[in-house]
């Protein structure tokens, strides 16, 4: 029987300099969502790149005295290099929308959109910001003691523009879009950020400006196929084309290609809270006017501050990510990052939250556990898992609550809740220290063999079904403990690259350690931070 596909995606970054942690954030917790889902028996197909086009990079390019294309491709490589290297991000394709594919794609749909009589000529006149490339009206600016006009929103800088434009008729998917999410309530998430986008809705939308006359690095715009006479070169609006990479990742324009049919509609695009209007309103009105189906779930996750306060440049307080890979280890840093705050809410680090939760959830609660019943277990049960006696009430108990932590996880994973997967999972374990405190099997060893080896049994498996839940977000010592516990490797759950060799399959969570199966003098995997 064939795999069931998953197509996942994260926003395409701007190439205009190099990713921090935030986008780090990012990048990790799809990669979680990506593992989880091989793990749990999927096809995942994941997608992430960069987002060339626009005025943001062509004015950055022009201030380096190189070409955007120059700029695109230098920050492009540097942005890969983070995931292939610092981050072990195990992406299916990173797309550049440079990318000859992502051109056909774009004009596919524009296109597409033409044919729905969506798309007409006019003048844009109003404010745009090119840090945010996106447009504003009059009463969402304001004017600063600076005496200049800033997006009340996002405090960007805008600038007067006025020039011929293409104009696609969002106004007419209003009720269309509100109707779709009454119907798909999953839509996106969480809720709370869903709800600020549907009241937006509900005020009416306008009119959507989505070319570009007075510059030239966007894709261009298919010239034969418009509603209205020109003799000016249009780019796309850099958000139409952005977009349109989902489209281009499951090999659009194809439509009736077997992979075009296994992957969309997307199962879930993952993005910054920053772009969920983008996300949750211009995309679905383009996929309906293209005739396309829409994407299952737009996930919208909060932002990541330095201390609370917003990182920025100029405040000097960017953080990039393998300053803190090699500060904590890169496991450590992803399972803070998700373990820390709730998913979709904003959060903040600090060393001391990052050393805190390295030190007490994993060397205290994972690391040391697995040490001493390991060694214990190497020592006084001939160095094999030991015979499982008669159980106690005790002994049920703890083995009930890991039991129930795969379905808990698929669930919770099911809604990007991986806050809650992994805090239900750290509450198990802590009610397995507390077990194993109990039942004192060190004492046990002089009083009843026997016991002492069910106490070790007991605690083993617990580790094992915690350490098959962890391997998403902790892929390299996730597979140290499964190989120290003697789980063997399954083989087709998605190994993708180095620190992924041996994941094993959620299929085996059921089945529990075979008495008698080796396990060899455990060596220590998460070290505390000094
Ligand atoms: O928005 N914390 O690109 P981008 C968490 N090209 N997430 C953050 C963050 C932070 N401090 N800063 C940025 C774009 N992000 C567009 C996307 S998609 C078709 C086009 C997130 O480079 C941000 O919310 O500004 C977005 O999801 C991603 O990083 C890329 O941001």
């Amino acid at each position: 029987m064939s795999k069931p596909s998953y197509y996942m995606t994260t926003a395409i970054t701007y190439p205009n300099g190099e990713p921090h942690i935030g986008h780090a954030y990012e990048y990790i917790s799809a990669d979680v969502m990506a593992r989880f889902k091989r793990i749990d028996g999927y096809d995942v197909r994941f997608l992430t790149g960069t987002d060339e086009h626009g005025q943001k990079v062509q004015q950055t390019a022009e201030k380096e005295g190189i070409t955007p294309y120059e700029l695109a491709t230098r920050n492009a490589q540097a942005i890969k290099t983070v995931d292939d290297e610092v981050l072990g991000i195990s992406y299916d394709r990173f797309i550049r929308t440079t990318d000859e594919d992502h051109y056909e794609a774009s004009q596919a749909i524009w296109r597409r959109m033409v044919d729905a009589g969506d798309i007409y000529l006019d003048t844009y006149a109003g404010w745009y910001s090119v840090r945010d490339e996106r447009f504003f009206t009059e009463e969402e600016t304001e004017v600063r003691e600076d005496g200049e006009r800033y997006a009340a929103e996002t405090g960007t800088p805008v600038t007067w523009t006025e020039e011929e434009s293409y104009f696609f008729r969002l106004s007419k998917y209003t009720q269309p879009l509100l109707d779709f999410y009454a119907a798909n309530p999953d839509f996106a998430g969480p809720r709370s950020r869903f709800n600020e986008v549907i009241r937006f809705v509900e005020q009416g939308l306008e009119d959507l400006s989505i070319s570009r006359t007075t510059f030239d690095w966007g894709v261009p715009v298919p010239k034969d196929l418009t509603e209205g006479e020109t003799s000016l070169d249009h780019v796309m609006y850099v958000w139409v084309d952005a977009l349109t990479n989902y489209l281009t990742g499951a090999g659009f324009p194809e439509v009736d290609s077997e992979a075009f049919g296994r992957r969309w509609p997307a199962d879930l695009h993952i993005i910054g809270k920053d772009i969920s209007r983008f996300h949750c309103i211009f995309w679905p009105a383009f996929l309906m006017s293209a005739g396309l189906d829409l994407p299952k779930r737009v996930m919208i996750h909060g932002f990541l501050h330095n201390a609370g306060e917003k990182m920025s440049k100029s405040v000097g307080n960017v953080v990039a990510p393998a300053a803190w890979t090699e500060t904590y280890g890169l496991d450590a840093v992803r399972f803070f990052l998700l373990r820390e705050f709730p998913y979709g809410q904003d959060g903040s680090y600090t060393h001391d939250a990052v050393v805190g939760r390295k030190n007490s959830d994993l060397a205290n609660n994972l690391g040391n556990l697995a040490q001493r019943s390991l060694s214990m277990i190497v020592k006084n049960c001939e160095g094999a898992v030991p015979q499982l006696g008669e159980l106690t009430e005790e002994d049920r108990a703890i083995l009930a609550q890991a039991e129930e932590l795969l379905e808990i996880s698929r669930k919770a994973y099911e809604v990007q809740d991986f806050h809650h997967a992994l805090e239900r999972t750290w509450f198990v374990l802590g009610e397995a220290n507390a077990y194993f405190a109990e039942m004192a099997p060190w004492q046990l060893k002089k009083t009843d063999l026997e016991r002492m080896g069910t106490v070790l049994y007991v605690t083993a498996e617990v580790l094992r079904k915690v350490s098959l839940l962890a391997q998403p977000v902790m892929p390299t010592s996730a597979t140290k403990l499964l190989d120290a516990l003697g789980v063997p490797a399954s083989g087709d759950a998605g190994a993708t690259d180095a620190s992924n060799e041996g994941p094993r399959s959620f299929a085996a969570f059921g089945e529990a350690l075979e008495p008698g199966t080796p396990i060899d003098k455990p060596e220590p995997v998460f070290p505390r931070h000094e």
